[in-house]
């Protein structure tokens, strides 16, 4: 079922059609309106979906337009508002669009713009546009699914403008409305997303708009992108102006803002080959993690592909021949691996493409091959000129490259231990995991537990046919501050591992996963909330396939129990404790619970275990830059922004991005 037929749109759309066919429409008009009438119906073909994330996507849209604008070297600024009704207006500064009438239509260019789907590009002269987007079927699509939208054009001294409504009709054609200063040139689009549409919600994600704007200012340096929320009461929030000079290099800087770099400068290059442009950058920090991120016309490749093939390869080639040729490796030595070269990298790299092609399971993998071969050779160059001049900087790259190699073969021998004992043992399972009887993957579930105590409540209480109980010792492993060589040597990991039997790391087979369902059971209190960060960092670092399939969940044991003579009810919140204090009046005993080991198991089974009752909160991953940032920032060395993030957000896992 698509989205718009699950949100019950069909009868909507129709309705919006009947009311303009009218007598006057000629064939065209007919297969016009067509066009927006299919995306009105189908709208999960055009855009992600109808929930918040369509919503945004509207926005992107347009933004995209400007930026291409800007990017063709007409514009310099694109302003974004958001208005208290949750009304959009993107400026820009260019030339504006096209004010004439179009030939085959016989309509304003701008109309058709909007109103025929697919219109872009074929208008545009071949234009060059390499941003993101739908290419140039993005307008209309925005116009389908606005409840109006109004275009506003400045261009020789005059203001153009027409308005569309009731689904992407123009309610009269472009007109001049006025005079404007001669020197103001630009193209400004309002639009009001249907609300008819987007039935979940049509209010705007701060947060979600200004990221992605700092992003889009950080991947196309010298724009200025500019945010005001004039929802927001808090000054600081309200406005927000993003321009890099630097680029890529400033992308990377910001990345690396809470973490330890171990060389001053920014390894920079950008370049130009078959009309295919490349950017990258790259600093290393003193952590272990390898965090690369990728674009292809401003769109995150979140599964890689030749953009990032290409840049291994010269990161590994130039690495090995200056280690090689200044002696950091010897004639006996075993070459550094890529993930040996990329311990501790923050590297940015962003191809644009007039063409691009996307493959993988969600097309998120760029499929070009000729941008292998460009991508390598222009970092290639670069990476070995900044070695060569810049010897100290190259000394503490390199070494730390030969020191990822030596603990990465420490790694190896751990881990054929932790792989041998699971194949070979029969009964290799951890002795602590009190295991479900049933066989069936899909409706196991393990529950990891924090403390004996606890652990033993739980294993009394759940339902052994198909929940097992794995307790854990104390705080685990901080995965972030150590090397893989030590997780693998710690017990609570390998314990962990073999319970779930799918491998790690690179090696992950989720079809030997043996629960669907991987529950975090802590205490309601800071520790508990420390070692639910640990384990999901574990599992970020280790384990990702189970959080990106969502199998990996967080209970929600109560924090009050409220008992007035037989009657006993919980409440897992201080909010919902006031609601049944005063639904259940005088004379109340209330129990606040500080960690799962006050709870007998029958209560533990009725309030945090029973399918019927329990509330478990699944952990996504929504956007892996804000989840690096946070769990690189969380757990790893630099105690100060830790310090500050945790008093911010007193509650702070639920406000992890994951
Ligand atoms: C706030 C969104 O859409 N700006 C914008 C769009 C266009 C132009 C300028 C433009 C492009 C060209 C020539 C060209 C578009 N024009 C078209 C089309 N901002 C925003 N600014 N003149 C003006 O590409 O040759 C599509 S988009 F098709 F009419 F050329």
């Amino acid at each position: 079922m698509s989205e718009a037929e699950k949100n019950g749109m069909n009868e909507v759309s129709t309705d919006s059609y009947d009311i303009h066919v009218d007598h006057a429409y000629s064939d065209d008009d007919i297969q016009v309106l067509d066009g927006l009438e299919a995306v009105r119906k189908r709208p999960g073909m055009y855009i992600a979906s109808t929930s918040a994330k369509g919503l945004h996507h509207l926005v992107w849209e347009i933004v995209d337009n400007g930026i291409d604008e800007a990017m063709a070297g007409y514009a310099d600024t694109v302003k974004v508002t958001v208005d208290k009704d949750n009304i959009i207006t993107v400026e820009d500064n260019g030339r504006g669009m096209p004010t004439g009438v179009n030939e085959k239509t016989g309509k304003s260019t701008i109309e058709t713009i909007f109103t025929v789907l697919h219109a872009g590009g074929k208008f545009g002269g071949g234009a060059y546009k390499v941003s993101g987007g739908l290419h140039g079927v993005g307008a209309s699509v925005v116009n389908a699914l606005s409840e109006w939208l109004e275009v506003t054009v400045f261009h020789e001294g005059k203001a153009y403008f027409v308005r569309f409504e009731n689904g992407g009709h123009a309610t009269e054609a472009l007109k001049i409305i006025g005079d404007c200063d001669p020197a103001r040139h630009g193209s400004l689009i309002r639009f009001k997303a249907d609300p008819a549409i987007f039935t979940e919600t049509t209010i705007y994600d701060h947060d979600v708009l200004r990221d992605r704007l700092r992003q889009l200012a950080f991947l196309n340096k010298g724009i200025r992108l500019e945010f005001l929320d004039e929802r927001e009461e808090d000054e600081n929030r309200r406005f927000h102006s993003f321009y890099y000079e630097g680029g890529l290099k400033e992308y990377v800087k910001y990345l690396n803002r809470h973490r330890t770099v171990i060389h001053p400068d920014v390894i920079y290059c950008e370049g130009h080959e078959q009309g295919i442009e490349a950017e990258v950058a790259v600093q290393y920090n003193d952590g272990y993690q390898a965090n690369v991120y990728t674009f292809c016309n401003n769109i995150n490749t979140a599964e890689g592909g030749t953009h990032l093939e290409g840049f291994n390869a010269a990161l590994n080639r130039i690495i090995n021949k200056y280690a090689r040729e200044k002696g950091f490796l010897k004639e006996k030595d075993d070459n550094l691996t890529t993930d040996d070269c990329k311990e501790g990298i923050t590297a940015v790299i962003s191809a644009k493409h007039p063409d691009p092609q996307y493959e993988g399971q969600t097309k998120t993998k760029l499929g070009n091959s000729e941008v292998r071969k460009i991508v390598s050779d222009i970092f290639g160059a670069q990476l070995e000129r900044f070695l060569l001049e810049n010897p100290d900087q190259a000394k503490s790259i390199i070494e730390k490259a030969a020191l990822a190699s030596q603990a990465r073969m420490a790694a190896k021998k751990a881990r054929e231990i932790t792989r041998r004992k699971s194949a070979l043992e029969v009964s290799s399972l951890p002795g602590k995991l009190a295991d479900c009887s049933s066989k069936d993957r899909t409706i196991s579930e393990i529950y990891i537990v924090e403390g004996d105590s606890a652990g033993g409540s739980a294993k009394q209480g759940r339902d052994s046919h198909f929940q097992a109980i794995l307790p854990l010792r104390g705080k685990i492993l901080n995965v972030e501050k150590a090397r893989q060589a030590r997780a693998f040597e710690n017990a609570e990991i390998r314990s962990m591992i073999t319970a779930f039997g799918c491998g790690v790391l690179d090696e992950v087979d989720l079809s030997r996963l043996r629960y669907h369902k991987i529950v975090i059971m802590t205490d309601a209190d800071v520790d508990g909330a420390h070692i639910r960060t640990l384990l999901l960092t574990f599992f970020y670092r280790y384990l990702r396939p189970i959080i990106e399939q969502g199998y990996v969940y967080i209970a929600q044991p109560p924090l009050y129990k409220i008992q007035k003579g037989q009657a006993v009810r919980y409440a897992y919140t201080d909010h919902q404790l006031e609601v049944i204090k005063s639904e259940m009046g005088s004379g109340l005993g209330i129990q606040r619970y500080k960690g799962l080991g006050e709870m007998n198991p029958e209560q533990l089974w009725e309030t945090t275990m029973d399918p019927k009752n329990r509330t478990l909160i699944r952990v996504t991953i929504d956007d892996a830059e804000a989840a690096d940032m946070n769990f690189s920032m969380l757990m790893g060395e630099e105690v100060e922004p830790r310090k500050n993030f945790i008093i911010e957000n007193a509650n702070f896992v639920q406000n992890l991005d994951i």
